[in-house]
Parts: C-alpha cells; structure tokens; sequence
C-alpha cells in the first residue's frame, strides 16, 4: 500500500470519528504522537501494521458468530468464515500446527480455553460435559460444587511469578487459581536459569494433570523438549503458554528444543506482542484436542470478534513473509545489545543477560524500587514497566525489577547501535534517581529524587534518537 493511501485512510477515519466525537479524534491523534515520542520498551507491546490496524475497523465488528467455522448458531456468516478459516490456515502453516482456534479474544481467554479442553480431555465429569454447552457464568452453585466434587482438586504446575511466570498460570488473583491447586517451579538461585532437574523432582512430588510452560519476564531460551520428557514421566498434559515469544517461534529464532509447538500437546499465545499482530489469542494443539479447544466459545468465550480474526489473518500472512526472519533475528540481536550496552555500563541483569526478546535489570543495584525506576524513566521518555525478581525483597507492587523488551523499538527500525544508545539513557536514569523520603523521614518505596535536568536532558537525547527511525512515516495526519 502506499503511504499516500495510508494517511488518506487515518485521515478521512478521524475525520467521519470526529464529526460525531471529536474528543475521541482527538485522543487517537494524541495516542500517536505519544507513541512517536516515547522509547516503548515495555517487551509485550509492538507496533502493528496499518493494514492489520484497518482490518479492525470495518463491519465484521457488528456480526455475531458463535460456534466455530461452517457450523454457527446465527445465520449469514459466511464471509466471518472466510476470514476465521483464513487466519487458522496462517496459524497452522505459520507454526506447523496440525489445528489452530483463533478466537480467544486475548491470552487469558486461550489459557481458559486450554485448561478447559485438558480436563474435558483427560477427566470424566458429565458436569463439565453439560457446562461445556453453556457459557461458565451460567452456571449454578450447585453446578460449581458438583464440577469440583466430579474434577477432584486437579493439580497444574507453572513457573512461579517471580521467577517470571504468568498470572493465568494458577495464581490466586486469577481464575486459574481457583481451578487448580498450583504448585511452581522457580530458578535457580545463583544462575536464574531453569533448573530442570528440580522441575523433574517437583513433578514427581505433585504428579500435576498440567506441566505448563512460557513466562513473560523471563530472559532465557527454554528447552520444551526437556519439559516434555518430564511431563510424559508423569502423566501430564503438557501446555506452554508462547504469548511473549510467538514472534520468536514465527521467524525461526526458536528451533529445535526451543520451538514449543512440536512438543507441547497444546499452546497458547497473544497475537499482539512480538507477534505484532492485533490484540488477542490464539490456541494451537493436535487434532486429538481440537474438538475440545473448538468447545472454547461458549465454554468461556463470548461471541467471537470477527475484526479481530480478520486482522490476526492479517497479521499472521505478514509473519509469514521471510522479512519476519529477519524481524524476529533482529529482535534478539538488539535484546542482547541492550543487555550488554546495560551490563557494561554497570546494571545488574537477571541471568546475566538474554537469549530472547527481553531483559530484567535489578534495580537494587541502584538502590531503587522498580516502582521508583519506572517513574523516573517514564519520566524521561521511557516507556518500561517494573516487574518482580526472583525472591524479590520488594514484592509485586514496588518490585525490584524493571523489565525492557525490543519487540516495538525493532519495529521501528532500531539496530543495535541504537540499543547501546537507549542503554547509556536508561543507565544515566537510574545512576542519578535517589529514594525519595515519606513525611514521618522514612525510606519510600515510590518516591524518588531524579536529580534536576536529567529528565529533560535524556527526554531529549531520547527524542533525538527517534527521530531517525519515524514511527508510521507514511501517515501524516496534517
Ligand atoms: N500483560 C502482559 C505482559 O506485559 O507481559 C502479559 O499478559
């Protein structure tokens, strides 16, 4: 498409948006320039493309779909079929998946779907049979208890938050918490690595109906081959969770024992972080699966978003293409040059470094909170978000880590000069943020002295950085 037709297309969008709610017209205009101007290192987040951007906004928002591609319980959804069947085909070819379900409406929802098509799979309940043709919130009390009483208190084993797991790996804030009793495998206290051998112990102990894997803060490759051979030593169903590294997986970073999808009998992903496709999920599994994972809506999914499912089918035909390769490559190659560029200049790294997409500094180094580092490079015109350490001394809240990522800044165009750069930016930051006191002259945890001229000093290198790379050069919004 050419940039011309793009600008046309935001333009005369924001034209007919703002004729009805101009504030709204006008916070979309501000979106992107906040994006333009800001270093976006939050290592979930990218920039999609105007065409998967555009696929979003059009008339398949106004159609429901419920059931599955052929076979749904309204009428007149041939062309949703079209455009579902379309991004399950770049899913399954994309990933070399036997079956791809690409409705969940984001990660949690595929992990819901997931964990749901296990225990339909491999526990005899006529409860859940019966629940699975309702959606869960229509469910009785009494439905609840005889669900438990039928499912027996199942057992799912996950990589501990703080280790870098997910909260929808059966943690207590979420529902997969209540499902499940959860146990975690956490890493090694001098490496941070994985230790696989105590994986393989804790399996043994808790014997759980689910081995899960995948993180969202964790720095370092994972072997799925190793998890799988632990996970057939017990019986367990074997699930990873790709949502951070999907776009790894796609462009061929992640082979071998690092790809999950081979070995894993079901995985799950977001299609909106290094994937860089629109906000949502997705479910990949066997066809031995397929017929539970298709039970997802209305098991625990509303109707499904049908511009959502033409955008993923956008989005998923672009990871397709060989430049992604090259993406995904690069992706790594800055990660790691932010890590060295950071580790050189004095940071503290979890692991040491990185093998993916991201890198989680410890900022006890400095003597800050994640809390106070987060601000004071927010501060600056940098965008990352605080995320709890190993053992972290500080806890979820305050943390002690700020995690970076390279999915976005990659997008963008950034090359690994430009990454030692942002690290010089980031390091600057952090060397001159002191804890700030509270009112009673004890230490804070929050607040924080950035000494006077930094913010606006590094917000302008920040600014001069990106220049050079324009975020979405072709759409001039006049
Ligand atoms: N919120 C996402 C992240 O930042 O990692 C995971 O759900």
């Amino acid at each position: 498409m050419s940039g011309n037709a793009e600008s046309t297309a935001y333009r005369s969008a924001l034209e007919v948006i703002g004729a009805v709610e101009p504030r709204v017209a006008n916070a979309i205009r501000a979106e992107l320039a906040d994006q333009r101007e800001s270093l976006k290192l939050i290592a979930s987040e990218n920039y999609a493309s105007p065409a998967t951007l555009l696929a979003m906004g059009n008339w398949f928002s106004d159609k429901y779909a419920e059931g599955t591609v052929g076979r749904r319980f309204y009428a007149g959804c041939q062309n949703v079929d079209t455009v579902e069947a379309l991004a399950a085909e770049h899913a399954r070819e994309l990933f070399g998946a036997p079956y791809a379900y690409v409705q969940p409406h984001s990660g949690i929802d595929a992990n819901l779907v997931a964990f749901w098509a296990v225990l339909a799979d491999r526990i005899e309940s006529p409860t859940l049979k019966r629940a699975q043709a309702r959606h869960v919130n229509d469910l009785t009390e009494a439905d609840w208890f005889a669900l438990r009483r039928e499912l027996g208190n199942q057992r799912m084993l996950g990589m501990s938050l703080d280790a870098g797991g997910h909260l929808t790996h059966g943690f207590r804030p979420n529902i997969s918490g209540k499902m499940f009793d959860q146990r975690s495998y956490g890493t090694d206290p001098e490496t941070g690595l994985i230790d696989y051998d105590r994986v393989a112990t804790a399996a043994r102990e808790f014997k759980p109906l689910i081995l899960l894997g995948g993180y969202s803060a964790y720095p370092r490759k994972v072997n799925f081959r190793i998890l799988r051979e632990i996970a057939d030593s017990v019986g367990a169903t074997f699930m990873v969770d790709m949502a951070h590294f999907a776009g790894l997986v796609a462009g061929k970073v992640f082979t071998g024992d690092f790809d999950p999808v081979p070995h894993a009998h079901i995985v799950t992903s977001t299609t909106h972080k290094s994937l860089r496709g629109p906000r949502g999920g997705l479910v990949l599994c066997g066809t031995e699966l397929a017929e539970q994972v298709d039970r997802g809506c209305p098991m625990v999914l509303g109707g499904p978003l049908p511009h959502v499912m033409a955008a993923k089918a956008v989005a998923l035909a672009e990871a397709r293409r060989p430049d992604f390769v090259d993406y995904a490559g690069r992706i790594v190659a800055n990660a790691q040059a932010l890590a060295d560029g950071l580790q050189r200049r004095g940071a503290k790294l979890v692991t040491g470094g990185t093998d993916n997409h991201l890198a989680l500094i410890d900022v006890t180094g400095y003597g800050l909170t994640g809390r106070q580092a987060e601000q004071a490079l927010l501060d600056s015109g940098i965008v990352t978000n605080r995320n709890a350490i190993p053992q972290d001394p500080n806890g979820a809240w305050y943390t002690s880590g700020i995690r970076v990522g390279t999915p976005a800044l990659t997008t963008r165009g950034f090359g690994t000069a430009e990454l030692d750069a942002t690290a010089e930016l980031i390091h600057t930051v952090l060397s001159r943020t002191s804890p700030g006191t509270n009112a009673d002259g004890t230490a804070s945890k929050a607040k924080y002295v950035l000494d006077p001229g930094v913010a606006d000093r590094v917000g302008k290198q920040a600014s001069d950085l990106l220049t050079g790379f324009p975020l979405y050069p072709a759409i001039d919004l006049g």
